[in-house]
């Protein structure tokens, strides 16, 4: 019998790689999406036929109950949330109820329908959990690069959410002795990356200048660094992490830091352009309070999962521009869906 998977957050890019990646191991992969008519639904389902969705949502302890009582999955991943930074300050409370209570209220649903007690022993209960934690958590870092054991110390409301996500599924595993993992995850883009992370922002922005669309890209901090790479060699080490005999937590990057600013200069040469004639700073891109450099240590994963990444920096900026590049040819306003299904 194939082994059944839950995905939350299944409409984001994420969720549309780890659903193509558990396909392939014969699971069968279950959605959970909000809304009575939510468009993603349609967008992912163009490109990933076999996924069964039902309905829930992160901020409604009943409707995850029903969802984990009707799926009756072997494991559920926690991928939804309010993923993006800036948003975390305009909507603070929201995004600790969705990005970080919405955790304990998914623990709660599997403890309440799988019946767990205070059994204590690690790994025990029916069905496996994985919490999509995040390199934010580390924040305002005082060591270089940083694994598992590295303190956190948050810089935005979306930080301080995935913090608690992070400790009450460690609390879920050590209390109940639920296989329960985070993943804590560096950031990792594609071309189905959302418009609004930088990524993409600049992927766009530089098929647009190219295609003779846009005359500027208008840009925050260009000296923040960060440990960038590609979410389908990401979508693999979470499913590492819920096949391992005992549940621990993993540290997933590249090694490797790069500055917004190399980015930007990457982009803009893969096609043979300047960015010093094209970029222009406005503050209106800065963050109340920043991430000045992220580098993952991802020794752990490399020697107890035989995870490694498959594709660089260089291939990855350059695998989004050409993406761009067609998806701008034949449709000149992405903007108006946050990642874009004709490049799946
Ligand atoms: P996206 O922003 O692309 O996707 C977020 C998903 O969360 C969407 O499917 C969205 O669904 C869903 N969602 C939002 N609110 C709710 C809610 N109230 N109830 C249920 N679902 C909801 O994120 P990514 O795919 O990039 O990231 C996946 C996860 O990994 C997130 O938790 C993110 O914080 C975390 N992460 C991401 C990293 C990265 O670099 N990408 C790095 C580290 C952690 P809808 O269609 O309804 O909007
Ligand atoms: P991040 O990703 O905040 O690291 O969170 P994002 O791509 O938004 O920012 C990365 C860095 O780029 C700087 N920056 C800009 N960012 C955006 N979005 N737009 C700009 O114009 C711009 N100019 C400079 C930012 O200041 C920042 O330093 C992502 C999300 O996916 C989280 O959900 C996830 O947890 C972390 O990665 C790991």
């Amino acid at each position: 019998m194939s082994k059944r998977a839950l995905i939350t957050g299944i409409t984001g890019q994420d969720g549309s790689y780890l659903a193509e990646h558990l396909l392939e191991q014969g699971y069968e992969v279950w959605g959970m999406v909000r809304g009575q008519a939510n468009p993603h639904v349609a967008r992912l389902r163009k490109h990933i036929k076999d996924v069964h969705i039902t309905t829930g949502d992160l901020l409604d302890q009943g409707s995850l109950i029903s969802a984990v009582e009707r799926v009756q999955p072997d494991e559920v991943y926690n991928l939804g949330a309010i993923s993006y930074v800036p948003m975390s300050w305009q909507q603070a409370e929201l995004t600790a109820e969705v990005t970080g209570m919405g955790v304990l209220r998914m623990l709660e649903a599997i403890r309440v329908v799988s019946g767990v007690t205070q059994s204590r022993t690690p790994g025990s209960g029916q069905i496996r959990f994985y919490q999509a934690s995040s390199s934010e958590m580390f924040g305002m870092v005082r060591e270089t690069p940083q694994n598992e054991k590295t303190p956190f110390h948050p810089r935005s409301p979306y930080g301080v959410a995935k913090t608690y996500g992070h400790y009450i599924t460690q609390n879920y595993r050590e209390s109940y002795g639920m296989f329960a993992v985070s993943g804590i995850l560096f950031n990792h883009e594609s071309p189905r990356r959302g418009a609004e992370f930088v990524t993409r922002k600049v992927s766009l922005g530089v098929a647009r200048i190219k295609l003779g669309l846009a005359k500027e890209l208008r840009m925050g901090n260009l000296e923040a660094r960060r440990d960038w790479g590609f979410a389908g060699d990401y979508a693999r080490a979470m499913h590492m992490m819920m096949s391992q005999d005992k549940p621990e937590d993993f540290v997933i990057g590249t090694g490797r830091t790069q500055s917004v600013r190399d980015l930007v200069e990457l982009a803009f040469s893969s096609v043979g352009l300047n960015w010093r004639d094209y970029v222009v700073l406005d503050p209106r891109y800065t963050r109340p309070a920043e991430v000045d450099l992220l580098c993952a240590d991802p020794k752990k994963a490399r020697e107890q999962l035989g995870w490694e990444p498959r594709v660089g920096f260089e291939e990855l900026v350059t695998m989004m521009v050409e993406s761009d590049l067609r998806l701008l040819s034949n449709s000149p306003r992405p903007e108006d869906e946050p990642f874009s299904p004709e490049h799946w």
